[in-house]
């Protein structure tokens, strides 16, 4: 199949679920075009992928660029020149409106551009319920010709929230668990728990909704009873006023903030404990990923964490904002080796539930029916 597919080129976990879904669509044979407004930071080059860039004029008449406008004509033009047979659009602002617009011009010349949207989170639970989407979002997802969301939570606050008439498919988030079975890096151990202590990591944006300050609390709390480090990875809008906490605190000599990272799992996969304290995570792809490497978790239960963390098999969980039990549950995991064992092979397991080879063939399936479809 020829197949288009738009995301958020940046850090961005939706954006890491498309690029990894179409470099394997790649893999399997068909041909993938990621058109986006720059190149997605985890694609790699393949002989069956394209990268079209979404290019904005800075015309000084706008004060805001109308991007979506530009990439439906992108995808318009696109579609035409690789024949494709779908798109598939990832986070529905502002992707699936365009979508839809470069469906209907596309219908006007006779040419058929079937499109799926799949729901990642903030798109429906923050971003997406105010007013100033609603209607468009809605009208969207009702056109899209299928809807997809990546846990049961979101689908449940996607029909609570929006007053659709239409069928929600729940297809999980995937890990290819062959590229994160890192051994721990003796090297990167001594590096960062030169002492020999337990090591902690938090992967975000540091956006307000991962509660960054809960990772800290929770470190200070645990560090009263056993000796650990923290390692941060990422960035975002909270970074500095966190990093500006640390160097208050006395535990700044334990922690490090390590920016972004194309590659964490490098870093993670040597790590005792992935901590994090999110406010709302329709998935948690973090975890995930953290799970891939053998790392267990310890998490809120908000949204679809208690479908991705499994409480006291590949971690523990607990209300979001107790940092104590936070602390109480990473004593837990990490007091005494067996434990620790026992929540490594749980994360390990939980992962392979969701390895890639069980969730590609569902994505194609669904294509498949959505280019069979009769009428748009
Ligand atoms: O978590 C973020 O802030 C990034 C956001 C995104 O759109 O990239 O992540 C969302 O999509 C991920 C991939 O499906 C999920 O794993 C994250 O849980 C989800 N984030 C939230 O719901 C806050």
């Amino acid at each position: 199949m020829r197949i288009g597919i738009v995301c958020y080129p940046t850090f961005g976990a939706s954006g890491v679920v498309a690029t990894e879904l179409g470099m394997a669509l790649a893999e399997k044979g068909h041909t993938v075009h990621f058109i986006t407004y720059d190149r997605p930071v985890r694609l790699r080059d393949h002989p069956n992928v394209f990268y079209h860039e979404v290019r904005v004029s800075d015309y000084p008449l706008f004060d805001y660029q109308p991007y979506e406008l530009v990439l439906t004509s992108k995808l318009v033009d696109v579609a035409k020149f690789a024949g494709l047979d779908l798109l598939h659009v990832h986070y529905a602002i502002p992707h699936a409106s365009a979508a839809w617009m470069a469906q209907k011009i596309l219908e006007a010349e006779g040419v058929r551009l079937p499109f799926i949207t799949t729901l990642h989170g903030t798109d429906i639970t923050l971003v997406g319920r105010d007013p100033s989407f609603e209607p468009v979002i809605t009208f969207s997802m009702e056109r899209s010709n299928a809807v997809t969301a990546v846990s049961e939570s979101l689908k449940k606050d996607t029909l609570s929230h929006f007053p659709l008439k239409r069928e929600v498919q729940v297809i999980p988030n995937f890990v290819c668990v062959d590229q994160y079975r890192h051994e721990p890096d003796p090297k990167l151990r001594a590096r960062f728990a030169p002492n020999g202590e337990k090591l902690l990591v938090h992967v975000s944006n540091f956006r307000p909704v991962k509660r960054v300050d809960d990772v800290m609390h929770m470190f200070a709390e645990l560090r009263k009873s056993m000796p650990v480090r923290l390692l941060l990875i990422g960035d975002g809008p909270e970074r500095q006023r966190i990093e500006t906490m640390c160097r208050a605190s006395q535990n700044c000599h334990s922690i490090q903030f390590l920016g972004k990272m194309t590659r964490p799992e490098e870093v993670v996969a040597s790590c005792d404990l992935f901590v994090l304290t999110s406010e709302s995570e329709s998935f948690g792809l973090a975890a995930l990923e953290a799970m891939a490497c053998g790392v267990p978790v310890v998490s809120t239960d908000s949204g679809g964490l208690p479908e991705v963390n499994i409480h006291g098999e590949s971690g523990l969980l607990s209300p979001v904002g107790d940092f104590r039990a936070m602390a109480a549950n990473a004593l837990a995991i990490l007091g005494d080796p067996a434990s620790q064992a026992k929540y490594r092979k749980g994360a390990l397991a939980q992962a392979d539930r969701f390895d890639l080879s069980l969730v590609l063939p569902i994505y194609e399936e669904l294509y498949k029916s959505v280019v069979a479809l009769e009428t748009v």
